[in-house]
């Protein structure tokens, strides 16, 4: 069959620098929220990094790029999606002056993809605000943030305008609401935090975000920045009306984030729930004018999909963040994530429905415990067809949407090498085309393995996705 993805369609993968650089303290860098998190994100946070901390170390693409690029480049990638670690640019997040080595590892990285022709997308702040901005400001609770961010902003913006094109603001900006010290850098425990709490610290990222857009289009005129959301796709758990109201609501906490971004202004929906709620959120006159600068297209993270119901004694099931009923058609993973390649169609058709933007899907995959075997050619490998069929069965679903009519910017497959996971800090949660030998307690070797999925997606990129198996 002849392939739907455009001429141009931008194929590739994804990681964040806190889950994969490590070099944690080195070239002036500066702890982030990351540093002390040595559990993944529902996990206690430490006083201060200690060795337990995966992300430390990462799978040391500090020092590794090269490498890693030149495997990237080898599999055909088009564009390469990571995020700036703002603690190694400022690493206390208010410093006045930006620190040098860390600027300059990034034009290095930089210049290592634009060597192979392959796009940068660079996401300013994947859950890893500089912790000394928890400790100073309690984080996102405190307007002078948005100032700080803005000056982060600036500084890259200029530092990078004639290597990096594609910009998202805030990885899941949704996530605030459920993780905010890891989203926002906000020391207070959750419980200890109201609603006006959470939801003026998400204004001022929301006010924050349309300003960084508004700077990232003067500096660099040419530029695409986008948003991106945490992809929770719902279903009613039963045709019941009640099951099918309850799922607008849940939808609703997703969707008013593309809403502000995409339109500019707040649904009508979410002005009078602070209302009805006694919800004070810190808004002024001159912040409604700013979210009127509205992003370049949409991005999102999907993996899979939940169900709701508004009765409550059905079995649980959810990715990191979004906790919900078990669908009883689908398979899960080995984490409980349920496998929905269908909702994925859903999920860009009801986006591109909603707000006409172009969309990016910049991370999907799945998380598996893979097992090193010997290759015939004396290396190693990994047998993921597992892998193969997950990441196939979902761009089959994305071809479906673009025949639809739904206009997709491109595709990053999550972890496209092995990384530490944010959920779970561990290193055998694995996503990767490429196997780096790194085990949770920290030994192994560092190496770098091709797995089967490596010549796979090399083959779906070569033809543009004609090779998919539909
Ligand atoms: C998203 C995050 C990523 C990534 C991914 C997979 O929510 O943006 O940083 O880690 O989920 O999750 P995990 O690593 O927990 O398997």
């Amino acid at each position: 069959m002849q392939s739907k993805f455009p001429k141009g369609f931008l194929w590739g993968g994804a990681v964040a620098a806190n889950q994969c650089e490590g070099a944690f303290d080195e070239d002036g860098k500066g702890l982030s929220v990351q540093d002390v998190l040595p559990k993944g994100l529902r996990g206690a946070r430490t006083e201060t990094a200690t060795s337990e901390n995966l992300k430390l170390q990462g799978i040391d693409f500090y020092h590794c790029y090269k490498e890693d690029i030149r495997l990237f480049a080898e599999m055909g990638f088009r564009v390469f999606r990571t995020s700036i670690a703002w603690s190694r640019i400022f690493p206390n997040g208010d410093d006045k002056e930006p620190n040098e080595a860390g600027l300059a590892f990034y034009d290095r990285l930089f210049d290592e993809c634009r060597k192979y022709g392959i796009e940068p997308l660079v996401t300013l702040s994947h859950y890893e605000p500089p912790l000394a901005l928890a400790e100073k400001y309690n984080g996102w609770l405190d307007r002078r943030c948005i100032d700080l961010f803005l000056r982060f902003a600036e500084t890259v913006f200029t530092r990078y305008k004639r290597k990096v094109k594609y910009w998202l603001t805030f990885n899941e900006i949704n996530a605030l609401l459920r993780a905010p010290f890891m989203c926002a850098a906000i020391k207070t425990p959750k419980e200890e935090l109201t609603e006006s709490d959470l939801y003026t610290a998400m204004h001022y990222q929301l006010v924050a975000s349309a300003a960084a857009t508004k700077l990232c289009h003067a500096i660099i005129p040419h530029s695409l920045v986008g948003c991106m959301i945490l992809g929770v796709t719902v279903y009613p758990l039963t045709p019941a009306p009640d099951d099918v109201i309850q799922t607008m609501l849940r939808d609703r906490e997703t969707y008013q984030f593309a809403h502000v971004h995409a339109r500019g202004t707040y649904p009508s929906y979410l002005l009078r729930y602070f209302e009805k709620n006694n919800i004070h959120v810190d808004m002024t006159e001159e912040d409604l004018k700013t979210l009127k600068n509205t992003v370049d297209f949409i991005s999102f993270s999907y993996y899979s999909s939940i169900c709701e119901s508004a009765k409550k004694n059905a079995a649980m099931t959810g990715g990191n963040l979004s906790k919900g009923f078990v669908n009883p058609y689908l398979k899960a993973s080995e984490w409980g994530w349920q496998i929905d390649p269908a909702g994925l169609r859903y999920t860009l058709s009801k986006l591109y429905d909603l707000y006409g933007l172009p969309l990016f899907i910049v991370e999907n995959g799945l998380g598996a415990r893979d097992v090193l075997i010997d290759a015939p050619n004396g290396e190693k490998t990994v047998d993921d067809t597992y892998r193969i069929e997950y990441l196939n069965a979902h761009l089959v679903e994305v071809e479906k949407a673009i025949d639809d009519g739904v206009a997709v910017l491109g595709y990053t497959a999550w972890g496209c090498i092995d990384l530490v996971s944010a959920s779970t800090a561990q290193m055998s949660k694995r996503y990767g085309f490429i196997y780096v030998d790194r085990n949770d307690d920290g030994s192994g070797s560092l190496k770098r393995y091709k797995k089967k999925s490596f010549d796979w997606y090399r083959e779906v990129i070569r033809t543009n996705g004609e090779s998919l198996k539909r």
